[in-house]
């Protein structure tokens, strides 16, 4: 059998056209995910519902025959398996309980202690492993170690991050620690997620943009590079997606640093500066604005040429710069992959 295309683009070869799949495919703009989300109750019982799960990977799969399914699950099951209360409310996101000193901190659970709590999720992993279509690539995936603690020290998302920045300014020791714990426990839940069927696995760090100088370095940087060391010495066959999400002129040198195989790359930057700056490392995700998802028609397919051409000499996979959003119309995305893949 010939390998996934994604496996292909992700050693870094060059295809004719680029393997596509996108953030979020599996969310509210798609009437069978808002069937199975009623069914399932709320959107948590659906993360932890194998059955429910699986299906709504699958149904974008189904219905657009996109080259890699992601796991439907969120970046914030880890601080739950590691003690914190979390819950969402309807139309505004998520919300925990917080962690702002060094007791609090102490009385969250230990690496080694999350799998009961996350057993579903491999269970989830393990039949997509089982169901997919045989040219369909499994990713997992996991939020970084700085963009998850955003939410555990705001105990909810924030625009500017604040209360995160805040904590490390005034308790350093405690963030650091926080860091080093959601870090350690990153590493075993993609190692479960790989144990379970999954074939590659990406690392979300949406909020990377606010780090600056050697705060991008100390927190989003090293971080990946940890991660990344303890599973390439387990799994040196499971390639890595980096998503240092806004990181601007932090993205060249990225995959180097960390021993990402490959970068995704947000739409605040241009295909054509992260085809010279970026993808002269390695393979390279992204990057069409999410909003053209929404607006379609012509302009939707001048921007998709645009990206694919911008990166064509090159290895790429194809992607929205971030995740496609609730109001957008399933047949942009159809519009999208058809002009994908005419090339
Ligand atoms: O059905 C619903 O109402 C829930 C909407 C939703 C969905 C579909 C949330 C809540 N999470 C998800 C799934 C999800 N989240 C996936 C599944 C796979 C796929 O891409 O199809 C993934 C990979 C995530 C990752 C995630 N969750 C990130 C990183 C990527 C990004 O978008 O920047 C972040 C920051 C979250 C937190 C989160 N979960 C949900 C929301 C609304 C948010 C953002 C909250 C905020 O900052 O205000």
């Amino acid at each position: 059998m010939t390998e996934k295309t994604i496996l292909r683009a992700l050693k870094g070869e060059v295809l004719p056209t680029p393997p596509i799949w996108m953030m979020r495919q599996a969310g509210r703009y798609l009437p069978e995910y808002r069937a199975t989300r009623a069914q399932a109750g709320d959107f948590l019982s659906l993360c932890y519902n194998p059955e429910l799960a699986c299906e709504v990977t699958l149904q974008p799969i189904r219905r657009y025959g996109f080259d890699a399914a992601i796991l439907f699950a969120d970046i914030l099951l880890i601080p739950q398996a590691l003690g914190a209360d979390l819950w969402f409310v309807t139309g505004e996101g998520p919300r925990l309980s917080t962690i702002t000193s060094a007791e609090g901190l102490k009385a969250l659970k230990g690496k080694d202690d999350i799998h009961t709590h996350l057993a579903p999720v491999y269970e989830t992993v393990k039949r997509l492993s089982e169901a997919l279509p045989r040219e369909t690539t499994l990713i997992g995936f996991a939020g970084a170690p700085w963009t998850v603690a955003t939410y555990m020290i705001a105990g909810q998302g924030t625009k500017d991050q604040g209360p995160a920045h805040l904590l490390k300014s005034e308790d350093r020791a405690t963030f650091s620690a926080l860091i080093d714990l959601i870090t350690d426990a990153t590493i075993e839940y993609l190692a479960m997620q790989i144990e379970a069927g999954a074939e590659v696995v990406k690392i979300f760090d949406s909020w990377a943009g606010s780090l600056k100088g050697a705060d991008f370095d100390e927190f989003a940087v090293q971080p990946t590079i940890k991660i990344i060391k303890a599973l390439k010495s387990r799994y040196p066959h499971i390639p890595v997606i980096a998503f240092p999400r806004e990181a601007g002129a932090g993205y060249v040198g990225f995959a180097k640093k960390t021993g990402a195989d490959c970068v995704a790359i947000d739409n605040s930057i241009s295909a054509q500066w992260a085809a010279a700056n970026v993808q002269k490392d390695g393979c390279v995700q992204g990057n069409l604005d999410p909003r053209h998802m929404v607006t379609g028609g012509e302009a939707l397919v001048e921007a998709t040429q645009e990206v694919v051409r911008a990166f064509k000499n090159g290895p790429h996979i194809f992607n929205l710069g971030h995740g496609i959003t609730p109001d957008a119309d399933p047949e942009n995305v159809a519009l999208m992959i058809e002009t994908v893949r005419k090339g």
